[in-house]
């Protein structure tokens, strides 16, 4: 049998209900069931965007190898959010959430389905996913435009993002 070369994929967390630290904590250990090789950014507290009457998010990033598609993976990721209390059908959009987890690249690859759009829409606008993203993967670059990251967070104006600690050591 022919194997799929495993894709170098990179991850988005956010949480800023219940308890964000045990559970992005837990998140990323069942991340971990099925990413191999992971790199997992500090923790950053991060001022709400888009939607700003809510508290603080804990946000970071985690990167590491899939061996499958990406549909695949978006069904795992939505899996971890239901597991951990997240209801889509009662939550409001951009508003308070227990657990996001977006697929922020997937290798080089463009995918525009109306359930998966790969690279994240907003990430080029978002200093919460740009900063973790670049601490883990400091050369990432738009795989439609070719533009590194490093060069669009330069351009954004700041948007209130504070390294909070790290998810696997005590002080959060
Ligand atoms: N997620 C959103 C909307 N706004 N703001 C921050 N700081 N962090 C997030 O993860 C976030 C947000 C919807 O997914
Ligand atoms: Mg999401
Ligand atoms: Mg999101």
């Amino acid at each position: 049998m022919i194997e799929k070369p495993p894709v170098d994929t990179v991850l988005s967390l956010g949480s800023n209900c219940g308890d964000s630290p045990g559970i992005l904590k837990e998140a990323v250990s069942l991340i971990g069931a099925f990413l191999t090789g992971l790199n997992i950014s500090s923790v950053y507290k991060t001022v709400p965007q888009d939607c700003p009457d809510q508290p603080d998010f804990l946000n970071l990033a985690v990167r590491g190898c899939f061996a499958e598609t990406a549909d695949i993976l978006l069904r795992k990721i939505q899996g971890i959010e239901t597991g951990l209390g997240r209801d889509r059908n009662t939550e409001k959009r951009y508003g308070p959430r227990t657990l996001d987890i977006d697929i922020i690249l997937f290798g080089n690859a463009v995918i525009r389905q109306t359930d998966l759009i790969i690279p994240h829409e907003r990430m080029k606008k978002r200093q919460f996913v740009l900063i973790p993203l670049l601490e883990i993967y400091p050369e990432a670059a738009d795989p439609v435009s070719g533009e590194p990251f490093r060069i669009i967070l330069e351009s954004l104006p700041d948007q209130g993002v504070t390294m909070a600690g790290s998810l696997f050591c005590h002080t959060m």
